[in-house]
């Protein structure tokens, strides 16, 4: 069983992976970059550490890394590691995570400090919405570690996480699954879409190049009736607000404070 640890920077990954993994190896860098390639057991279970990064789509080395992993990689499934204090803004690479349909462990860490601020965060309803398992952790008090370790040893497959992203986005990745249907790349059609269509240049690249002018030329075409339609002013923009939107909604439904919950539940 193999895992890919990812997260943003500073949610407690590190932490997280010294407390679950008895032993770690550096196994050499990633492919063409200076980043250490990091393998720890925790049990039967490997698990990957991967460098924090905001967002599958890279704005930096690090960050491709993370891209690399997902393509080239083999893994059961990801260990997605949030800051509870700061999940609006680490939930956004939880959905292009969820996008791509790989199973995912959702890990609200830092949950000790949400516990003493008096909010709740219903885990329950979470798992709703995104349609994969969430555990709650603290690398500080060690609270839900058994259960971490516990539930990776099963690989839990969840259902893909499908936004709707409106009609122009719709059928711009529509286009671009056509041109990616006798592909070989393993990763499902419709993340390998929305992740072109916002600028990932290391899976654009995998395309041979009459391929890519195509896309690129789809992309273009997106980009100027988002904006022609004031939608947004970029088609990254775009997409962007409709992943934001929707981490809002979930946000909104699932961060309670411990009066209002006792009142919801008793
Ligand atoms: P990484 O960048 O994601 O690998 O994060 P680190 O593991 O380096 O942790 C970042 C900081 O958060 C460190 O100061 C940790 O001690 C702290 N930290 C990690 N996990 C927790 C947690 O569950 N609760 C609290 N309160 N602090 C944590
Ligand atoms: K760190």
């Amino acid at each position: 069983m193999k895992y890919l640890l990812v997260g943003n920077p500073n949610v407690g990954k590190s932490s997280l992976f010294n407390i679950i993994t008895s032993s770690f190896a550096h196994v050499g860098n990633w492919s063409g970059v200076t980043v250490e390639k990091t393998i720890g057991k925790s049990g039967d279970v490997d698990i990957i550490d991967l460098p924090g990064t905001y967002s599958v789509c890279p704005s930096s080395e690090d960050e491709g890394v993370v891209s690399y992993a997902l393509l080239n990689e083999h893994y059961n499934g990801l260990i997605n590691v949030v800051d509870a204090t700061h999940l609006k803004r680490n939930l956004y690479l939880s959905v292009q995570l969820l996008e791509l349909g790989a199973p995912l462990y959702l890990v609200v860490n830092m949950i000790d400090e949400v516990d003493r601020s008096g909010m709740i965060i219903d885990t329950e309803k979470i798992s709703k919405h995104l349609g994969c398992t969430v555990i709650k952790t603290s690398a500080r008090t060690k609270k839900g570690i058994d259960e971490l370790k516990l539930r990776i040893k099963d690989v839990v497959v969840n259902k893909p996480l499908k936004l709707e992203y409106g009609d122009i986005i719709s059928q711009a990745i529509d286009k671009i699954k056509q041109l990616l249907r006798a592909d070989r790349i393993h990763l499902r059609r419709s993340f390998l879409a929305i992740q072109i269509l916002e600028g990932n240049e290391s899976i654009l690249n995998l395309m041979d190049l009459n391929k890519k002018e195509a896309i690129q030329t789809i992309i273009e075409e997106t980009e100027q009736e988002i904006i022609k339609n004031k939608i947004a002013l970029s088609l990254k923009g775009a997409i962007f607000n409709v992943r934001r939107k929707f981490i809002e909604e979930v946000i909104s439904d699932c961060l309670i404070k411990e009066k209002e919950f006792n009142r919801v539940k008793h």
